[in-house]
């Protein structure tokens, strides 16, 4: 939003960030939520039961609550990362970035030439965040909104500083499920094994190294915590199923 600094620009000075995360498509849940301590709040097409129109309505309410919206896209639906920021959010997180063409991809879509190849025509970003007009959006997009690679796969890891390279990509989005699915070969979903912490810490690390930030999947406060304190940045907590959860949990306890 116009005014305040953008969610990039925070990253880019070092700020820890805690993004909340919405799987139900009710704007209404995405807007509570940003309504709370979080510095983001992302909606989730993946695994999350999101469809434009929900996306659309929930970045409204986010930014209404005042706080940036990120969106993580369908696997391959590229024209969708497009449309997430058209539509005003300053994140895209990309799943299953699996070579350095689908980072390519992903920076085709959302950046505008030359660095990509993004259509114009931002009209519903322009006026949720008080973009004044279009040269502003030309001259300031590229670098006020994110492009998040996810690298959750054994195919990507191998791939790391090649992904890191290719310009345009903002970060990397490390998934721990995915991440220790494929890394056991599909035995197992593990993302808090002991012998995640290895991979985890290096994309980190080689994130840092490349000059671009760090992303994960926090599930929970103490995984947070550990993603931040090994140099994560920007840390995602939920879903929000979770949260209503915990809370109905907190009530009940409050009556015992
Ligand atoms: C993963 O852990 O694989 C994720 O994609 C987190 O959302
Ligand atoms: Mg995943």
């Amino acid at each position: 939003m116009m005014g305040k600094p953008t969610l990039a620009a925070r990253l880019r000075a070092g700020d820890s960030i805690y993004s909340g995360w919405i799987a139900t498509p009710e704007p209404l849940i995405a807007e509570t939520a940003a309504r709370q301590a979080f510095d983001c709040v992302c909606v989730d097409m993946q695994h999350g039961l999101h469809d434009p129109v929900s996306v659309m309505r929930s970045i409204g309410g986010i930014v209404h609550a005042g706080k940036p919206a990120g969106v993580r896209v369908p696997v391959g639906d590229f024209a969708m990362a497009s449309r997430a920021l058209d539509m005003g959010a300053e994140a895209v997180i990309a799943p299953m970035i699996n070579s350095v063409a689908d980072a390519r991809a992903l920076v085709a879509a959302t950046k505008y030439p030359s660095l990509g190849e993004r259509s114009w025509g931002p009209a519903r970003a322009l006026s949720l965040q008080g973009i004044p007009d279009a040269a502003t959006q030309l001259a300031t997009a590229n670098d006020a909104t994110l492009a998040f690679a996810m690298v959750e796969t054994k195919q990507a890891l191998d791939l790391l500083d090649e992904i890191l390279a290719v310009e345009g990509i903002d970060g990397v989005f490390m998934g721990p499920s995915d991440l220790s699915l494929t890394l056991s070969g599909g035995k197992e979903v593990a993302p808090a094994a002991d012998w995640m912490d290895e991979p985890i810490r290096r994309i980190a690390a080689r994130a840092r190294a490349h000059g671009k930030i760090a992303c994960a999947f926090g599930a929970d406060p103490v995984r947070a915590r550990y993603f931040t304190d090994v140099g994560y940045h920007f840390v995602a907590l939920g879903p929000d199923a979770i949260y209503l959860a915990s809370g109905i949990r907190t009530m009940l306890e409050g009556l015992r």
